[in-house]
């Protein structure tokens, strides 16, 4: 059998042998080459079938309707109205919006709240203290009717309020001349100060917790309170006589006489004043010490056991009595050391 020659296999130009296996092309020479030399065939155009145009009915224009000025007009109107309306809402929005805000601020000190609220009245209080009240009694004769308290030459110092304290001692308590009871509890000015309480404070506030009246005091016998503007001063010749001096010159002169202690104390005033015509009344000081009250009520004789306190109010330079109230809260203070 002869060998058949098979076709030398040839590597195309460009191409890269392969690494493993060689590359076959199954292509005969004879058909290589032709593809590049069949003519394409060529298509002839279909005969064309003449058609008679079909009439266009032309599509009439839509009607557009004009716009006419005055709509333009009232379009215009109407955005006006939506932007008026629009910066209306703004400003009730910003105006309520104010309002809360100031609405929710704290209330200022000064500023006054109304409300329409029941409002709460505190129950009243109740001062368990004494409270202070004057009994004075008038002077009266024997024949039942009244008499003037003072000397002819004196009359009662001028009490605008007529609350017990003249006008002089207003300005030394520095109460009202005009207001009866300057601290509006309850009290008259004069009564707080015939009791030793602060005419300015509600009761019980004391007068002796005030700079107003300094304690004067001498051991083993007595202490009382005087005011702090007057002068304190002991008798030379009597050392247990002490003057206690008001600035305008009146003087409340305070002294001390022997006691049998077993004689009541009317008995040595009738003793000690046997042809004196002088007029006394029993009463009694508020710390309770028994005593002997002159009609003018210028002097006052305090049962003190072995003594007597014999207190005076001593008006020589004027023909007003000012200081009274203060001569009886004077009296009212009396402490005896028995
Ligand atoms: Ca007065
Ligand atoms: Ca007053
Ligand atoms: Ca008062």
């Amino acid at each position: 059998m002869p060998d058949v020659q098979l076709p030398k296999l040839e590597t195309p130009p460009g191409a890269k042998p392969s690494q493993g296996e060689p590359q076959i092309f199954a292509m005969p020479e004879s058909f290589r080459g032709l593809a590049a030399r069949v003519n394409p065939p060529v298509i002839k155009p279909a005969a064309t079938q003449s058609v008679a145009p079909v009439p266009v009915k032309p599509i009439p224009p839509l009607p557009v309707k004009p716009v006419s000025i005055l709509k333009k007009k009232g379009m215009a109107k109407t955005t006006k109205m939506i932007i008026i309306a629009g910066v209306v809402l703004l400003v009730v929005l910003s105006s309520a919006g104010i309002y809360v805000f100031y609405s929710l601020q704290p209330v200022k000190n000064n500023q006054t709240i109304t409300t329409n609220k029941p409002v709460n009245t505190a129950p009243p209080v109740t001062i368990t203290e004494t409270p202070p009240v004057v009994v004075e009694t008038p002077p009266v004769t024997n024949n039942g009717t009244t008499t003037s308290p003072f000397p002819n030459n004196s009359q009662p110092g001028r009490d605008t309020d007529s609350d017990g304290l003249t006008d002089a001692e207003e300005i030394f308590y520095r109460t009202s001349s005009k207001k009866p009871d300057t601290d509006s509890d309850g009290f008259l000015d004069g009564n707080e100060v015939f009791h030793g309480y602060d005419p300015n404070v509600p009761s019980p506030a004391k007068l002796s917790d005030t700079a107003l009246v300094t304690k004067y005091s001498v051991e083993n016998l007595y202490s009382l309170y005087y005011p702090t503007i007057w002068t304190a001063k002991a008798e030379p010749e009597k050392l247990n006589n002490i003057v206690f001096v008001v600035p305008s010159g009146e003087s409340v002169i305070l002294s001390l006489e022997e006691k049998d202690a077993t004689i009541p104390l009317a008995a040595w005033f009738s003793n000690a004043n046997p042809n004196s015509n002088i007029r006394v009344n029993e009463s009694k000081t508020k710390n309770g010490y028994q005593m002997l009250v002159t009609e003018d009520q210028m002097t006052v004789y305090v049962e003190a056991g072995s003594r007597v306190v014999i207190m005076s109010y001593s008006n020589t330079v004027k023909a007003t009595v000012d200081y009274l109230a203060t001569f009886e809260m004077m009296i009212n203070s009396l402490v005896l050391v028995q």
